[in-house]
């Protein structure tokens, strides 16, 4: 399994780029930003774009998702495009009865509670993933040598949603399945980091140059039950990838005594949410990897002063790691100003890497 010649990290597109460099421990010639949740309801031309089509209908829309991705490359100027699409589509391209209802987030028709449930979910086939590639292709082809990160949820992250059905505070609905039926735990976990896996492949296939796991809610874990039923099936999604040799990324929110642990899983760089400073995920990390994020999201609506010293500080709190990717401590909150997020970019590019 390998990237093909005429590949953005092959044939000389992106493989030099600030963000690529910086995720392979070397030095990018500025200092490389982009942030989760670029592409979306904070910009007005992705509102507009959006208007009258229901969110992961707009992810199937090669043209439509392809646009999206890059609106905020162009507005700006960011050294990645994040691929626009949710971490449920491998399950709606599987057949599974799952939709994103406005306000709320992905529901599911029906839950995923037992091993029968489990047992009787669809299998995702790589035909269905066309849709993806082709959205792939046609932003690749516009972004020239910027490089586009694909993404997919992580098993547990996905699998709360499954069990839940909906978005829920404390997931307890997987914590309890994981001790309480381990077998039909281990079933599903594994069937989403197949899922999962096969989408992310079919992104980086397709052209996109690095790939991110979210485990959004792996924070919910310690880490014993982190370690022992949740792990394995990280490790599981990220087979299918690992051998096409694109930097990998592992994030997760209240994820601070999981680090480790998140990089075991076989990554290349690990995200830090915006609780932990970088010197002491660094610190926790031994200096093994680069370092993405972390920028507290709440500071994007305070005094521009009280951002630009905030900004200033994670730079200097990630100096010691082996690499450093700005980026936000989670996504870009809805109501942020754009023209802030702009700002940002020009502070970070304006200070030698
Ligand atoms: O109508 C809309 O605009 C819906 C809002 C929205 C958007 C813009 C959803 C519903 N998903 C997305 C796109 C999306 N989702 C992207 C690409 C855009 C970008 O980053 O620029 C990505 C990477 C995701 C990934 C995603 N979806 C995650 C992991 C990242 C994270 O934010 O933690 C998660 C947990 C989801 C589930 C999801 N999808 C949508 C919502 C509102 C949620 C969260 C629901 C909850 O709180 O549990």
């Amino acid at each position: 399994m390998t990237l093909s010649p005429g590949h953005p990290l092959m044939d000389g597109r992106t493989a030099d780029s600030p963000l690529i460099t910086a995720y392979r421990g070397g030095k990018p010639s500025r200092r490389p930003v982009w942030f989760m949740r670029q592409a979306g309801r904070s910009l007005p031309e992705y509102r507009r774009l959006r208007q009258g089509t229901g969110m992961l209908e707009s992810c199937l829309k090669p043209e439509m998702a392809a646009e999206i991705t890059l609106q905020p490359v162009r507005r700006h100027d960011v050294d990645a495009g994040i691929f626009f699409s949710d971490i449920v589509i491998p399950l709606k391209l599987a057949g599974v009865g799952v939709d994103i209802v406005p306000g709320v987030g992905p529901v599911l028709e029906h839950p995923i509670r037992t091993a029968a449930d489990v047992a009787a979910l669809p299998v995702l086939t790589e035909e269905a993933l066309e849709p993806i590639r082709e959205a792939v292709r046609l932003v690749v082809a516009e972004l020239g040598s910027t490089p586009l990160v694909g993404f997919a949820g992580a098993p547990f992250t996905l699998a709360a949603y499954m069990v839940e059905g909906k978005p829920s505070r404390d997931h307890l609905g997987p914590r309890t399945m994981m001790h309480a039926d381990p077998q039909a735990w281990q079933a599903l976990a594994n069937w989403a980091a197949d899922a999962s896996g096969m989408f992310l492949r079919a992104q980086l296939e397709a052209g996109a140059s690095a790939g991110q796991l979210f485990d959004s809610w792996a924070g919910s874990l310690g880490l014993a039950d982190y370690s022992r039923y949740v792990a394995p099936a990280s490790a599981r999604a990220l087979e299918h990838v690992r051998p096409l040799g694109a930097p990998l990324i592992h994030f997760g929110t209240g994820t601070s005594e999981l680090l480790v642990a998140m990089r075991d899983v076989g990554v290349d760089v690990v995200g830090v949410d915006y609780r932990l400073p970088l010197d002491e995920a660094n610190r926790r990390l031994g200096g093994s990897v680069p370092l993405q994020g972390n920028i507290d999201p709440a500071l994007l609506s305070a005094p521009w002063e009280v951002l630009e010293a905030h900004v200033l500080a994670v730079i200097a709190a990630g100096a010691e790691a082996p690499g450093h990717v700005l980026n936000l401590g989670h996504g870009v909150p809805p109501e942020t100003d754009p023209a802030v997020l702009t700002r940002v970019v020009e502070l970070i590019h304006s200070i030698e890497p």
